[in-house]
């Protein structure tokens, strides 16, 4: 069988001849129900009839991997797909570094690479759940597309790692998959595991900013994981990233689209003060300190998905070579990381300072480190666009330390520049950096739902192109 083409004759499309692998063909067809199930309780509310113009992927050749086609969510063919094995790979770091990589669970890592991949498996129906009521109120047909795509697309990642877990981990893999599909977001009884999964996703300027951050986060931890010494996980991992790419243009175009509006709407009505809040927000358009005031959030919430910057859990996984740096095969070094140091921000004596750390403990932090510049890039394509239109204002991610609730900072309060703050000042000055209820309530107000082809809600800009290079006019979802 050719590696880079789907077989999609069986109920489940796969390039991993799963039809000759019988125990794990029944495990995951005793498992489809379930999922089945699940997308239909957890998956969009609404549209689960509506005929969605979507991407499936037919290939894992990353030329004219996907084709287009209207398609009802419920029956999008969820597969699995391997990015081709890359003959006479190795074990790229760690203690293990230039030993063959493993394509079976090196037994004395098993429990340590279940827990990588049940976390990462965890996430992908988190985001779906979170993200479920967002239909109802798109500003545009292109923009329900998007999400709906983005949302079939991180149903397959589950999919990703529940082939890995029924294929590799026997029946605790059994009993992991079945939980992923058990635990919900938000629910305080079987919540999601890691912290930002369990927000809400309440408006579509959220879905943005999750998109291009928390997303974002998601691209950083593949790559690290595309580097594993177990060779099924990276191969896994690649092909998962080459779907995450857009997933991220969604968040940053729509981020971009909702600042282009305002301020052309700004510039039209001769307002030049961006902080005349009340002003900007009776031409119906989100003000820019309250783009910022959410940027403020999604980033903090994030920055929390790496962990404490000093972890054994990370230092343990990097030598024993099951999770690598960011883009590890490019970087330049011994790739075992035993003797080196890495200079990381900690709260010392009350003082937010930098200090050298082991580089092996310090690796959470390296690759928050890699994440903030990735999305600072972001940001500055964004202020780009601000300056271009004439209005003085620049959005900045908040410092590190801000409104964390994992790792060095969360027992502090800081501003968005990294002052430390009292309790007292912190409650005082809360709603000066993150969203209050009466920003929620504005943004809320603008939420109305546009379903008309080649329209779009009045807080956002229309995109510069189209999906599969559709023209403007075209019909992305037919709402049966
Ligand atoms: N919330 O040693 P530490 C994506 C726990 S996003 C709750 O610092 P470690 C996507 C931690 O479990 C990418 N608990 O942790 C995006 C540990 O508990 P135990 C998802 C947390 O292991 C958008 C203890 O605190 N993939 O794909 O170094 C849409 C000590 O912590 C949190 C991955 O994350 C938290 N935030 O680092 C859809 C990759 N943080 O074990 C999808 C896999 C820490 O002592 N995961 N804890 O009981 C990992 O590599 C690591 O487990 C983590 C944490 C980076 C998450």
């Amino acid at each position: 069988m050719n590696i880079a083409q789907v077989d999609y004759d069986g109920l489940i499309p796969n390039n991993v001849a799963l039809g000759n692998d019988v125990r794990v063909k029944r495990a995951l067809e005793k498992w489809h129900p379930g999922y089945l199930n699940w997308w239909n309780d957890m998956g969009p509310e609404g549209f689960q009839q509506a005929l969605v113009y979507l991407r499936t992927a037919v290939s894992v050749d990353p030329k004219g991997w996907a084709k287009f086609d209207y398609v009802r969510m419920p029956e999008y063919r969820w597969g699995i797909l391997l990015a081709p094995q890359m003959e006479g790979r190795k074990v790229n770091f760690g203690m293990h570094k230039g030993e063959e990589a493993w394509q079976e669970v090196p037994g004395e890592y098993r429990a340590m690479l279940r827990r990588l991949v049940v976390i990462q498996g965890d996430t992908e129906p988190a985001s779906v759940e979170q993200q479920r009521h967002l239909g109802k109120t798109a500003p545009s047909l292109y923009d329900m597309r998007n999400l709906f795509q983005v949302n079939v697309e991180e149903g397959r990642h589950l999919w990703a790692m529940v082939y890995l877990l029924q294929k590799y981990f026997g029946t605790d893999g059994r009993e992991e998959a079945e939980a992923l599909l058990q635990r919900r977001s938000g629910d305080p009884d079987t919540p999601r595991m890691l912290g930002a999964f369990n927000e809400k996703t309440p408006d579509w300027l959220s879905f943005f900013m999750f998109t291009f951050f928390t997303d974002r986060d998601g691209k950083m931890q593949l790559e690290a994981l595309a580097q594993s010494g177990f060779d099924p996980l990276s191969r896994t991992c690649r092909f998962m990233l080459t779907e995450e790419a857009h997933h991220m243009f969604v968040g940053e175009t729509g981020v971009t689209r909702v600042i282009q509006r305002t301020c052309e709407a700004m510039k039209e009505a001769g307002i030049t003060d961006p902080h005349e809040v009340e002003k900007v927000r009776k031409l119906g358009v989100i003000d820019l300190p309250t783009i910022q005031k959410k940027a403020n959030l999604h980033f903090s919430l994030t920055l929390d998905l790496f962990g404490s910057e000093i972890s054994t859990n990370a230092a343990n996984a990097f030598h024993a070579g099951l999770k690598g740096r960011y883009r590890e095969d490019r970087l330049k070094d011994d790739h075992q990381l035993e003797g080196g140091t890495y200079p990381v921000l900690r709260l010392i004596d009350g003082k937010i300072r930098n200090e050298d750390a082991p580089a092996l403990s310090a690796l959470n932090m390296r690759l928050r480190d890699d994440y903030v510049g990735d999305c600072n890039n972001g940001v500055g394509r964004w202020n780009k666009v601000i300056s271009e239109i004439g209005i003085p204002f620049e959005l900045k991610l908040p410092h590190v330390a801000f409104h964390r609730h994992i790792g060095e900072f969360s027992s502090i309060k800081a501003d968005v520049n990294g002052q430390i703050l009292s309790d007292a000042d912190w409650q005082k000055r809360r709603n000066e950096f993150l969203p209050s209820d009466a920003d929620r309530d504005f943004i809320e107000s603008l939420m109305k739902p546009e379903t008309e082809p080649a329209k779009f809600a009045g807080w956002i800009a229309p995109p510069k192109v189209g999906i599969d290079n559709k023209p403007g006019d075209f019909e992305y979802v037919k709402i049966v």
